[in-house]
């Protein structure tokens, strides 16, 4: 049978799966970068990158957004996943107009993800009609124009959206914030709202700021790191590199993940002599197989352990004289702590007693503790409250603002934490919009505006109608695709300014636009010369970033002058905005940033320094905490988990280690043993034979939820294969973006409205067409 929709390509009857590793990097990692970069760009090109990759004076990595070894830098500060970011985007592949004329959007639309992105770097701004089949070249002014036409003609700004994804630059993202907010609305969905806003919301209401509060050399200086629900091995691979040399500090590691990843298990660093003949580092020293939503009963039930101790040997656990100096709420943490029944907590962890008993002596013996954390945590419904009480067990200790210890929200996009710095926020704070009024002079507005789940709302019930998008790829990224594409298709508007082809430039509105940008590898060169844009990685350090590459077409525009050149198209000549000479000149832009933002004070300067500058950072710095009540606050919250119904799973849809989010670099998920394809679906061998199926059966997930109005609700993907894996009981997981028509729009995080992409109620069903997912 012939398979409709993104599906239809996908041949996967090479899908194999052998064991999965247990080491990381690698010789492997290293013949992989230079096989997809040599492929990609050619060999002048690839040595011309990957060699500034990361350098002072080159361009920062595309890839995630752990920090650069501050001080000495390796010749080659990246890692095979960097190096794949890099090819994917300095490849010499185009997507021209002649590729357009020849596919039909409607034909484009049956492409998978990855058959998209692999099609190249587009060259010419496009436009596709209202009612035409194929997308056509429109000159740049031209397409202002229709973006400006039809902004104005809305009876309301609050009726578009705009996007941003992660990897725009501080002074673009400044630029676009000041853009929409002089326009007039605060609708400023970005991809932060799927990955971190649970931390930041979190870390806010309980340290006053919503960022991790420590450095590289702190995590080298740490004597325990605790990594819970993350998977650097794959996706921040050189956060390897420094927990290696925390390690050899003696430090002690507890990974904290349903799945055995192998990043946590041991390392090989492919730039060591013994990371290639040696047999590496062995990373955890204890491996905590944790049931999916476990974490906040694990932190809980630690709490309780804490206060036992303490109770035993008064004044050995609790850092009694930095909790009475600058905490609040502690008297009641411990009241309700104390009541936790540990039962429950081995239930919900799916943990022993024991290994709850031998991480609380971790805890108690630690002088200097870290925890790292990432999507494993932030992606629940009970997220916010989780991190809550990660961050209750480093107050109980004192481990905030030390040396050697803190919160460590490893971050996703390379600039992800740096558009929030800059404003790209749907509720940026009304200090900040007043220093944006008093500088240009204009009256900003203060209703907060939607996020990524709000915003899919209104499109699809006809409340907004106009959509932007500043990179990424929305219609892949965000949860309940169904409804997504609704919304989208509801549009009189879709703009996409992008690097490559994605799913969104093909599920459109009624007129669809595409402009054409410079990435970070590309060289920038405007009226006053070349120019350089600036990022904040995951540790608040702000450094410069240098594109070098020739442009794969003249016709592309830097995402500065797009957001520029708009702005004269919709808000005229005389808006007070030096929209012109923004654009000219970077170190303009930054200037104004210096006289905005809190901490940027001489940016141009500072940021060409040696290594850029740190942002300030109250509780780190100065144990100062700008929360409601002027400390730091420990939070109560009510247990929460994910029990597993009878008969169902529990999903959690996650990266394999061939893809960047929504942009699949190939079908190969080598840590984990399958190679060949992505429609898989891991489950523990007692759950496979429990429901009734083998090893390698093909089989249809259906998700299970109740609806908005009370009915239950259900949610179906097809032709999935069943692979026997390491993951706890009643637990499952499958890859991201293939899963996500099964996450319904309202399964979010309290208060950070954050999809809850990591537990997802499933049954199986054996698949629909036996031939389902192999069909060519
Ligand atoms: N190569 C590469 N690098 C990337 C990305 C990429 O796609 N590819 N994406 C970037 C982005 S935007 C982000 S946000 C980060 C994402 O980085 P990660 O958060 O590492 O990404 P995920 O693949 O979502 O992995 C989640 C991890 O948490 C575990 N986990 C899931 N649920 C739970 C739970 O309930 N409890 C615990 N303790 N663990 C759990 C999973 O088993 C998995 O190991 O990576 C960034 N870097
Ligand atoms: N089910 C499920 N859903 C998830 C997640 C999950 O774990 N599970 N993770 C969530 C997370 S953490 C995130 S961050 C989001 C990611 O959501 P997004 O950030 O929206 O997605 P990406 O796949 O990173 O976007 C890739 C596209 O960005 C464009 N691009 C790349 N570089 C540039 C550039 O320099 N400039 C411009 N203008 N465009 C560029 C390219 O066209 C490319 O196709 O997905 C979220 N969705
Ligand atoms: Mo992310």
């Amino acid at each position: 049978m012939m398979r409709h929709g993104p599906d239809a390509d996908i041949d996967e009857s090479d899908l194999e799966v052998s064991h999965p590793k247990d080491y990381a990097a690698g010789v492997p990692a290293v013949l992989v970068s230079l096989e997809r970069a040599y492929e990609q760009m050619g060999a002048i090109r690839t040595a011309k990158t990957l060699t500034r990759l990361n350098q002072r004076h080159g361009f920062d990595c595309p890839g995630c957004a752990w920090p650069e070894t501050p001080g000495h830098r390796k010749p080659a500060e990246f890692c095979e996943n960097g190096a794949k970011a890099v090819a994917e985007e300095a490849t010499l592949r185009t997507v021209t107009p002649a590729f357009f004329a020849q596919h039909s959007v409607d034909e484009l639309a049956t492409k998978t993800d990855y058959w998209l992105g692999q099609q190249g770097r587009i060259t010419h701004p496009m436009v596709l009609r209202g009612g035409a089949s194929h997308y056509e070249p429109i000159g740049w002014d031209d397409a202002y124009r229709v973006v400006a036409e039809h902004l104005k003609a809305l009876p309301s700004p609050d009726q578009a959206v705009f996007y941003t994804s992660g990897r725009t630059s501080n002074e673009a993202a400044f630029l676009y914030q000041l853009l929409i907010r002089s326009y007039g609305t605060n609708n400023m969905p970005d991809c932060s709202n799927m990955c971190h806003e649970s931390s930041g919301t979190a870390l806010t209401d309980s340290i006053g700021i919503g960022k991790g509060s420590v450095s590289v050399p702190d995590i080298e200086a740490a004597d325990l790191i605790l990594i819970a629900g993350q998977n650097p091995g794959t996706n921040h691979p050189r956060m390897l590199s420094t927990l290696e040399k925390a390690k050899s500090n003696g430090a002690r590691i507890i990974a904290i993940n349903p799945l055995p990843e192998a990043g946590l298990k041991r390392f090989k660093d492919p730039q060591k002599v013994s990371g290639i003949v040696g047999r590496g580092v062995d990373m955890a020293d204890e491996f905590l197989q944790i049931r999916l939503g476990g974490d906040m009963a694990l932190f809980q039930g630690l709490g309780k352990l804490l206060f036992e101790a303490e109770h035993a040997a008064p004044g050995t656990v609790i850092d009694r004289p930095f909790v009475d100096t600058h905490c609040a709420g502690f008297d009641d943490y411990e009241t309700h702590i104390r009541n936790v029944d540990l039962d429950i907590v081995v239930e919900a962890t799916g943990l022993t007693l024991a290994q709850l008993r031998d991480t609380a002596a971790e805890l108690i013996a630690s002088q200097r503790t870290v925890i790292c954390w990432a999507m494993g945590l932030t992606q629940h419904t009970h997220a916010v409250a989780t991190i809550g009480e990660a961050v209750n067990l480093l107050l109980a200790r004192g481990m905030i603002g030390k040396r050697g210890a803190g919160v460590c929200p490893v971050r996703g996009h390379s600039n992800v934490q740096g558009d929030r710095t800059m404003g790209i926020w749907e509720k940026m704070p009304d200090a900040f919009l007043a220093a944006l009024d008093t500088e240009f002079g204009i009256e900003t507005p203060r209703r907060h505006g939607l996020d990524t789940v709000d915003s899919i709302r209104a499109m699809r019930d006809g409340q907004a109608s106009v959509f932007m998008a500043m990179g990424g790829n929305f219609v892949s990224a965000t949860p309940d695709t169904a409804a997504t594409e609704i919304a989208l298709r509801n549009c009189a508007l879709t703009v996409q300014v992008s690097t490559k082809l994605n799913r969104s430039h093909v599920v459109h509105g009624r007129t669809a636009l595409i402009l054409p940008t410079l990435g970070r590898t590309d060289l920038d060169i405007q009226e006053t010369g070349k120019q350089e844009v600036s990022v904040e990685d995951s540790m608040s350090m702000v450094h410069l970033s240098r594109g070098r590459l020739k442009p794969v077409s003249e016709h592309l525009r830097s995402e500065v002058a797009i957001v520029c050149q708009l702005a004269r198209a919709l808000l005229g000549p005389d808006h007070p905005v030096p929209w012109s000479r923004f654009e000219s000149n970077y170190d303009l832009i930054r200037d104004s940033i210096s006289r905005v933002v809190p901490g940027f004070e001489d940016y141009n300067t500072r940021v060409r320094q040696l290594d850029g500058f740190a942002l300030p950072h109250p509780p780190r710095d100065s144990r100062q905490f700008h929360t409601d009540t002027g400390r730091a606050n420990f939070s109560v919250n009510e247990l929460e988990w994910v029990p597993t119904p009878e008969g169902r799973l529990i999903l959690q849809t996650m990266r394999s280690h061939d893809q960047y989010n929504t942009t699949i670099y190939g079908l190969d998920d080598r840590y984990r043993g399958v190679k060949g394809g992505r429609r898989v679906i891991l489950v523990n061998p007692d759950d496979i034979t429990g429901l009734g199926f083998r090893d390698g059966d093909l089989v249809d997930i259906i998700s299970e939820f109740t609806g908005p109005d009370g009915t239950p609700e259900e949610r179906r993907v097809h032709g999935f294969r069943v692979v026997a894996y390491s993951t706890p009981k009643g637990n499952a997981a499958a890859y991201y973006p293939e899963t996500n028509p099964l996450v319904p729009l309202g399964h979010v995080a309290k208060k950070s409205n954050t999809p809850a992409s990591k537990a997802i109620t499933v049954r199986l069903e054996p698949a629909a067409t036996k031939d389902s997912a192999w069909a060519v």
